[in-house]
């Protein structure tokens, strides 16, 4: 981060990291990891173990603008998984299962416990659990005691453990027993392919994820991959941040900082090139003359590297398979180019391929492409990088000549306000380099065709499209034969108090289920969130989602909302198996939230936003998706905004409890979060 160039700009965050840097022989850029991939041997299952850990602490190798002299931090406090004895990492391995195959985890609970701190939120306890976000998992036959939890994100485990395979575990609230294990049994039958794994104990999922607790799973569709792999580079791109403590002078060892503050480098305004220069994989305390700003550093690490360089090689366009794995900040991607341009230099023009795990469609196709892309948390992009198509190249018709010399360019984020900053609100989520990019020369001069885009890729989900019948669908040849579904009450007698108390009143035809996102109580305004998640409805008719209905009774009071407390409270809403149903998500508050639900997506079908409000910026690329039939797992809502969405209970899988919530970590654990329980 920190070259010759920045000494002579006198960074902050250089002489904070100088005593934090080991300096190491050799005078390459680093590179962007490619990580290790961890494959199935058979077709029927792929099993691993993970071992959750805490106090861990992580070399993060830290890149430079020129190639200079490689460079290295230590960062300790952190939360990592390790993947079969592997040391933790903050780049685990990726897991890549085929479409169908059983993905069996053998969580391990190494989670120490660490002495509460008076200006944490929520103390830091040995529990946690695993959500494998994007993935169907199966409350399944009594007999698999593990399956049956599904995805319930209220079963924990609550101290160290040996990994003792499928132990049932009763719901934390019940649980002041000795140490067990647990583990998660997914069926993968979703065929869309990019997701990721994290923690999910309600209160401690900003501190395990914001530690660095998560990886990667991406599923294989049944055809295709072969050629993707013959013709393109797949770089894995995992989006983290971490604030550090300022390194000890002994050991130059720099603490992760468990107190979240997203305006530690200062408010969002437009930066100089040589202010981005200043913000390499990393920014510096604003210098507010306030002593709790002053100290430590914010760094942040695309797949476990600060500042990576990512060479593109003339020959072999890429695709990029990018991650939010933040706990909270959002990110406004751009790809632009820096050498040999003056002023502000001009974003290149990227070509989505997936967004949320969902392959785009062919009306996006027809997309020109995205000059920003916006990742809240948990949103992930595939792109497509060829250097022709990103306009690296000149064109000669259909066909391109690279340049005679390399072309350096940087993956940026701008920053993005999640509310108004003039009316104090939201977060402030800072304009960082996140890595350097590399067009190589082609000295040849030959001409060449533009990558085409695969077909498959473009491929609308026949199955998942709520558009399409809605009639339950049948167990697939794909599933093992060994998960029997039953209904959600008969096998899990812990789940059988719920069970009873949750009877579904369906959405009448035409109407639609209003979902109110509010904060909590007014007087601890801005730590508190909550869903009003009633089973409100609303008459649909040919209204749009300006529907003066849904205010006639007035906005929500903040009171209204309930902050989600008590896992073992009845379920927030009960819906009939085999249903597809329309919600309507209101923002009542003045910063951006993001929607996400377990265990199904979602097809956007309007959006209505505030007009003028500034923080709509949260929504970026995403304001396309409604004329997408893109299936989501998660979507910013700006402030005020409304937004319609379809989303199908028509699986067999999706019986049983799970939750939606915002995916802002720090929002979900102090909660905006609630439940909903499908039933037969
Ligand atoms: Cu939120």
């Amino acid at each position: 981060m920190c070259s010759g160039t920045y000494i002579l700009y006198r960074s902050a965050i250089c002489s904070l990291l100088a005593g934090a840097l080991t300096t190491l022989a050799g005078a390459a850029p680093v590179e962007l990891p490619a990580p290790r991939i961890l494959r199935a041997p058979s077709t029927s299952a792929i099993s691993i173990s993970l071992r959750a850990t805490n106090k861990v602490r992580a070399t993060v190798p830290v890149g430079t603008a020129d190639g200079g002299a490689n460079r290295t931090l230590q960062a300790d406090g952190l939360y990592l998984y390790g993947v079969n004895g592997t040391a933790p990492a903050l780049f685990p391995p990726v897991v890549v299962v085929r479409q169908g195959q059983t993905f069996n985890v053998r969580m391990i609970n190494d989670l120490q416990p660490v002495p509460a701190s008076a200006s944490q939120d929520h103390p830091e306890v040995p529990f946690t659990n695993l959500h494998t976000h994007g993935v169907l998992v199966p409350t399944a036959a009594a007999a698999n005691p593990c399956a049956a939890q599904g995805d319930n994100v209220f079963v924990v485990s609550n101290g160290p453990s040996t990994g003792a395979p499928c132990k049932p575990l009763p719901a934390e609230s019940h649980h002041s027993g000795p140490a067990h294990g647990s583990a998660v049994l997914g069926q993968l039958s979703y065929r869309y392919p990019l997701f990721w794994m994290h923690p999910h104990r309600h209160g401690s999922s900003e501190t395990q994820v914001g530690g660095g607790m998560s990886m990667l799973l991406y599923v294989d569709p049944l055809r295709g991959q072969g050629s993707v792999q013959r013709n393109f580079d797949v770089k894995w791109l995992m989006l983290k941040d971490l604030h550090l403590l300022p390194a000890d002078s002994r050991s130059r060892v720099l603490t992760r900082n468990t107190k979240y503050d997203s305006e530690f480098c200062g408010r969002l305004a437009p930066l100089s090139e040589k202010e981005w220069a200043l913000r390499r994989g990393g920014c510096p305390p604003a210098d507010t003359g306030a002593a709790s700003r002053s100290e430590g550093t914010w760094v942040f690490p695309v797949s476990g590297v600060i500042y990576p360089t990512i060479t593109v090689r003339a020959r072999k366009p890429q695709i990029w398979r990018i991650t939010n794995a933040s706990a909270d900040a959002s990110y406004r991607l751009q790809l632009v180019v820096t050498s040999g341009s003056a002023g502000t230099p001009k974003p290149l023009s990227m070509r989505v391929l997936a967004l949320d795990g969902g392959t785009l469609d062919q009306d996006a196709a027809r997309h020109p492409g995205f000059d920003e892309l916006v990742l809240m948390p948990s949103a992930r992009a595939e792109l497509l990088i060829d250097p022709c198509r990103l306009g690296v190249g000149t064109m000669a018709g259909s066909r391109c000549i690279l340049p005679k010399s390399d072309v350096i360019a940087e993956v940026r984020t701008l920053g993005l306000d999640t509310g108004d900053q003039e009316r104090d609100a939201g977060d402030h989520w800072p304009a960082i380099a996140l890595a350097r990019v590399v067009f190589k020369a082609d000295r040849t001069q030959r001409t060449r065709e533009i990558s085409p885009v695969q077909a498959r890729m473009l491929e609308p989900d026949p199955i998942e499209n709520p558009l399409r019948a809605v009639a339950p669908e049948q167990t697939t040849g794909a599933q093992p034969r060994h998960v029997t579904m039953l209904p959600h009450a008969k096998h899990a007698a812990h789940q059988a108090e719920a069970a009873t108390s949750c009877s579904p009143v369906p959405l009448p035809a035409g109407h639609a289920r209003v979902i109110r996102f509010g904060n909590g109580l007014a007087k601890t305004y801005w730590t508190h969130f909550g869903l009003l998640a009633t089973s409100s409805r609303l008459e649909w008719g040919n209204n749009s989602v300006k529907l003066p209905d849904i205010d006639k009774d007035g906005t929500p009071k903040p009171g209204d909302y309930p902050s989600f407390g008590a896992p073992d409270s009845p379920s927030n809403l009960c819906i009939r198996y085999g249903s597809v149903e329309r919600w309507v998500l209101v923002n009542d508050t003045d910063e951006c939230h993001n929607f996400h639900i377990h265990q199904t997506r979602f097809r956007v079908r309007e959006i209505a936003l505030v007009e003028g409000e500034k923080a709509n910026a949260c929504l970026g690329d995403r304001k396309a998706s409604k004329d997408f039939k893109t299936l989501h797992d998660n979507f910013p809502l700006p402030p005020g905004s409304r937004v319609v969405v379809d989303i199908p209970f028509t699986r067999p899988q999706q019986i049983g409890k799970f939750v939606y919530h915002c995916h802002i970590l720090g929002h979900e654990d102090r909660g905006m979060i609630a439940t909903v329980e499908v039933v037969p």
